[in-house]
């Protein structure tokens, strides 16, 4: 009575297991336009096939940033416009940031559709296999142009470039470098940030309750400011932890 079912979900489990990444994907941006009001049909389709010629066929260690244009481009032409005046970045927050985004009505990238496909998943190909692994992927350092970490870079490229009006970024003031310069928000999207449709970058610097650290005192955010140059506006507020539970910095 019970060996029986569970022997044969396993096994059921293997043979569907190959197609697990596509049918998760397909499945994310089907809830995606649907709840967004998008027209769908192909579009899923479409996608998928765009997502899998970035890195199917591929040594996973050979997968420069550059290959997901062909996805960011499609997903483009499916997906909704920036929301001005509302995009949220953030590093090392990542808990944090979506919750009060969601509460505040920020939008991150997990909340446009490119974001939204592949929040928390991991994927690779193998050269000479037309495959997607899900296991026994590079992790983010043991190469530079892993699948994952190149998806990440130009997807986070294309949404920094989008930014425009005022945006703003939710940073861990409990750490020693809230603005590192080897993180994606550092050496990728400052870098993208355009200031002829951009304005200003407000810092959310969350801090524990009781600490005195100030946006004057913390060192990092000078190189921020540096890096965001005269064209950008800069704004920094600390926000206690304890704050994220309101609305009120804006
Ligand atoms: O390296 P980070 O943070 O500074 O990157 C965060 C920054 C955000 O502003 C996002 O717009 O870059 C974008 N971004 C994502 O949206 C994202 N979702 C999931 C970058 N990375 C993202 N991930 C995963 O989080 C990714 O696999 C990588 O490993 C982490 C980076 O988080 P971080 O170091 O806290």
């Amino acid at each position: 009575g019970f060996i029986a079912p569970v022997i044969l979900a396993v096994i059921l489990g293997l043979i569907l297991w190959p197609d697990s990444l596509q049918e998760k994907i397909k499945k994310r941006c089907e809830t995606y336009l649907e709840k967004h009001g998008l027209p769908s049909q192909n579009d899923c389709e479409k996608i998928w096939d765009s997502f899998r010629q970035a890195f199917v066929e591929k040594d996973p260690c050979e997968v420069p940033p550059d290959a997901y244009d062909s996805l960011i481009h499609t997903v483009s032409q499916v997906s909704q416009e920036p929301t001005c005046n509302r995009m949220m970045f953030w590093s090392k927050t990542k808990e944090k940031v979506h919750e009060f985004a969601k509460k505040c009505s920020y939008v991150t990238l997990e909340d446009f559709l490119l974001g939204f496909l592949l929040d928390n998943l991991t994927w690779c190909g193998k050269s000479g296999s037309q495959e997607t692994f899900t296991t026994g992927c590079p992790s983010w350092s043991d190469c530079v142009n892993n699948p994952v970490r190149s998806f990440w870079i130009q997807a986070s490229a294309a949404f920094a470039a989008s930014a425009c009006g005022d945006a703003f970024v939710m940073l861990d003031g409990a750490i020693d470098m809230p603005y590192n310069p080897d993180s994606t928000f550092a050496s990728v999207e400052v870098k993208h940030f355009n200031s002829s449709i951009m304005k200003s970058l407000t810092v959310l610097l969350v801090t524990k309750e009781g600490d005195t650290k100030t946006c004057e005192s913390d060192e990092s955010l000078k190189h921020l400011q540096t890096d965001l140059g005269s064209n950008l506006k800069y704004q920094c507020k600390v926000v206690p932890q304890s704050q994220l539970q309101t609305c009120i910095v804006d």
